[in-house]
């Protein structure tokens, strides 16, 4: 049997998976899913990605690309509106210059505060879990007060369309409402951050967004199977 075109190195439940799979989908192409065991890697991804030998990897007709927002970007530029035979799919990355550089800048913050953040209320890292929740909480007013500016009153980061900030952030939002679970923190609560809440809402029912980010309770049940699951600050875990 021939290889798919594409083919996507992963496991279901990593933020930097996901948005591989929401960018793929929203761009229409198929793909095929490899799936790693956990705690394992194995021997294509060692060979695909032999610097960071980290998922996700995209293989493009046997490519490797590595590092997950290149790997969007990369999408974005292969399956292009111009290049697609069909109907044009939408571009992820904002056209304008600016706005293309904001939403990079605020899809690296998302990567450098929340997963951090999230190991540690998960008590996959040591460390202070109030402090954890607390930076949580303030980089999750910030992207409120980002979300604001850049959708202009509309649906998503990108206005009218899910765009690279919209695909980036929420590939997290999935093991936040985990670890709001896990820890007993509130952390997307509507009388903190109403919009970033009710976005949050509206991209998870996209049918591009959908199927790649299960309910919580199955990242719950992952963190219980295979992570360390520790103390919850706030009371018992629900
Ligand atoms: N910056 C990378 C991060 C990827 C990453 O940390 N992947 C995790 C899974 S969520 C991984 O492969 N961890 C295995 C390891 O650290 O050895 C990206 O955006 O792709």
């Amino acid at each position: 049997m021939s290889e798919a075109a594409v083919r996507v190195i992963g496991l279901w439940a990593s933020p930097y998976v996901i948005r591989v799979l929401i960018a793929l989908k929203l761009k229409g192409v198929e793909y095929e899913f490899v799936e790693e065991v956990v705690g394992k890697k194995s021997e294509l991804l060692l060979r695909s990605n032999p610097v960071h030998k980290k998922i996700p990897v995209l293989l493009h007709h046997g490519k490797p690309v590595s590092e997950s927002l290149v790997i969007v970007q990369y999408i974005d530029e292969v399956w292009s509106s111009s290049s697609s035979g069909g109907a044009p799919a939408a571009a992820i990355l904002p056209a304008d210059p600016y706005t293309r550089a904001v939403h990079r800048f605020w899809a690296q913050y998302a990567d450098d505060k929340v997963p951090s953040a999230v190991r540690i209320l998960k008590g996959t890292d040591a460390g202070d879990k109030e402090q954890a929740a607390g930076q949580l909480a303030a980089a999750l007013q910030l992207l409120e007060q980002a979300f604001v500016e850049l959708s202009h009153g509309k649906r998503y980061f990108g206005g009218d369309s899910v765009a690279y900030l919209d695909i980036a952030l929420v590939s997290h939002v999935g093991w936040v409402k985990a670890v709001e679970k896990i820890a007993g923190v509130a952390l997307l609560d509507k009388a903190k951050v109403p919009n970033l809440v009710a976005w949050a809402d509206r991209l998870c029912a996209h049918p591009a967004v959908a199927d790649a980010i299960p309910d919580a309770d199955k990242f719950v049940e992952y963190s219980v199977k295979y992570g360390s699951f520790s103390k919850p600050i706030n009371g018992p875990a629900k």
